[in-house]
């Protein structure tokens, strides 16, 4: 069937709050530090920004605009994580196609669930160009 407009990657568009971390690169395990950050998806590219919590040098609001990850939905894969890889609840595991592995978490279910379908549909979108 045809690509509608509702599959047009310019309103696979979001953005919220979310829990996550880094938890590998480059096949390197890395010790998980889950933050949180405002969290935009635009464009095919997931960008997380700063924790406003955290010591990265500016203060309070300001650093909710800096990016700390930047990823690259094309080629990448996201899935529910296994129980394995965290002990908390509705978790998703988004790998890059560069290599980089990311646990996104959120306690409300059907917040993470939209963000797990928008995720999904933007990476399928974008295989298909
Ligand atoms: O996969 P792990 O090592 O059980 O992940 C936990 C640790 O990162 C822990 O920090 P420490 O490295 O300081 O022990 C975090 O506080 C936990 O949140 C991590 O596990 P969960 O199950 O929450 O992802």
């Amino acid at each position: 069937h045809s690509a509608g407009y509702q599959e047009d990657i310019s309103n696979l568009e979001k953005a919220g709050i979310l829990n996550k971390t880094k938890v590998s690169e480059n096949g390197k395990k890395i010790r998980k530090n889950w933050s949180n950050s405002w969290t935009v998806l635009h464009g095919g590219t997931l960008i997380f920004h700063k924790d406003s919590k955290s010591p990265a040098g500016a203060s309070g609001k300001t650093n909710q605009i800096v990016p700390e990850f930047t990823v690259e939905l094309k080629g990448a894969t996201i899935n529910w994580a296994t129980k394995e890889k965290s002990s908390k609840k509705n978790v998703l595991e988004l790998k890059s196609r560069a290599g980089v592995e990311y646990l996104i978490q959120y306690d409300t279910e059907s917040i993470i669930t939209d963000w797990y379908k928008i995720i999904a549909d933007t990476i399928r979108q974008l295989d298909l160009r």
